[in-house]
């Protein structure tokens, strides 16, 4: 069987480990792509002078040519600029608008029948310029960040109870954002809800962490953000996608009525197969966890709304 192909948009610190990820998985062939020249090429040379050692199979290419990606089943978009010291994830709103929306075009021409999975922030909106200029069905677009967000809560937890990883489930939905909303009803500890395992100011505590988890990792690097954690959510979904195993990971999907909203792309538990979003999974929430929710995608949406002559 050969492998599925992915294009990795964006040879930076996210895009060059995702890329490495799925060929030291053996998930799919990839073709990684970027502006500058040489720099994914000599990425790509370099991984795989690695597949001896590492013994993987599947390959890695590096371009500058959209015309190397088409065909694609998948295509990440990690292209774009990072958050600075003190800058926010919106900071980046219009530059970042203008560079995934150009690659959304090119890349969707070259692959007509691909998943777009975005990383690139500030992410719920990118997501939404990824739709309107890919011209996709909007099943076919989904964003990272809730499983990242998950993560960190998860091993703040773990921390904080001294309980390993494995043992807590941790839910967060919402925007990627200062708004996010973590569940601790909905989060599990050895399969008790959290909000009975620790104090409320422990919780908030990790709640606050959770949120900042960015910006702790982009105040200690100095220059760059997080890439390590980030590239290995990006490959959980994209390993569903690409095995269409259809499992539920909280992702930033369209929602068209789902927890009562419309026209916005959020955090939300969503089951991912080889067509996309294949099911938008709708948790009971509490009034003040959906008041949390509708302010998160409030944010999301006023930037849309500044974006909105650019995607129009
Ligand atoms: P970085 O290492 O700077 O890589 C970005 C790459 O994009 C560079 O190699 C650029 O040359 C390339 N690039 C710029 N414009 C284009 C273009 N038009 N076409 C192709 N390539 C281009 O950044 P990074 O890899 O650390 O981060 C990339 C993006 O991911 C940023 O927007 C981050 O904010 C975002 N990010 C999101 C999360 C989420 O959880 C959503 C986490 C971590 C990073």
């Amino acid at each position: 069987m050969p492998f599925p192909k992915v294009t990795v948009v964006g040879a930076g610190f996210v895009g060059a480990t995702t890329a490495q990820r799925i060929v030291e998985k053996d998930l799919a062939d990839v073709v990684l792509i970027d502006v500058v020249e040489g720099l994914s090429q000599g990425k790509a040379l370099d991984m795989m002078q690695s597949a001896p050692v590492e013994g993987f199979h599947s390959s890695i290419r590096g371009t500058n040519d959209y015309k190397d990606t088409a065909g694609s089943d998948l295509i990440i978009i990690t292209a774009g600029l990072t958050r600075k010291p003190g800058m926010s994830r919106d900071d980046l709103l219009l530059k970042n608008a203008e560079i995934v929306g150009g690659i959304a075009e090119r890349a969707a021409s070259h692959s007509p029948k691909a998943v777009i999975l975005v990383v690139t922030n500030p992410l719920d909106v990118m997501c939404y310029v990824a739709w309107k200029k890919s011209g996709f069905p909007v099943k076919r677009i989904v964003g990272m960040a809730g499983v990242l967000d998950s993560a960190r809560y998860s091993y703040f937890i773990a921390k904080e109870l001294g309980c390993g990883m494995n043992e807590v489930q941790a839910v967060v939905l919402g925007g990627h954002g200062d708004a996010m909303v973590p569940l601790p009803r909905y989060t599990k500890v050895r399969n008790k809800p959290l909000s009975d395992c620790v104090d409320p100011a422990a919780l908030k505590t990790i709640e606050q962490r959770t949120r900042d988890g960015g910006a702790e990792i982009v105040a200690l690097l100095k220059t760059g953000s997080a890439f390590y954690a980030p590239s290995s959510s990006a490959v959980l979904m994209a390993k569903s996608i690409l095995r269409n195993e259809s499992a539920v990971f909280p992702s930033s999907v369209y929602l068209n009525g789902e927890y009562g909203l419309k026209d916005v792309f959020t955090g939300v538990p969503a089951r991912l197969g080889e067509k996309g979003v294949e099911e938008i999974v709708e948790l009971e929430l509490t009034d003040e966890e959906r008041k949390a929710l509708n302010v998160s995608a409030e944010g999301v949406r006023e930037n849309i709304r500044k974006l909105s002559l650019c995607i129009s």
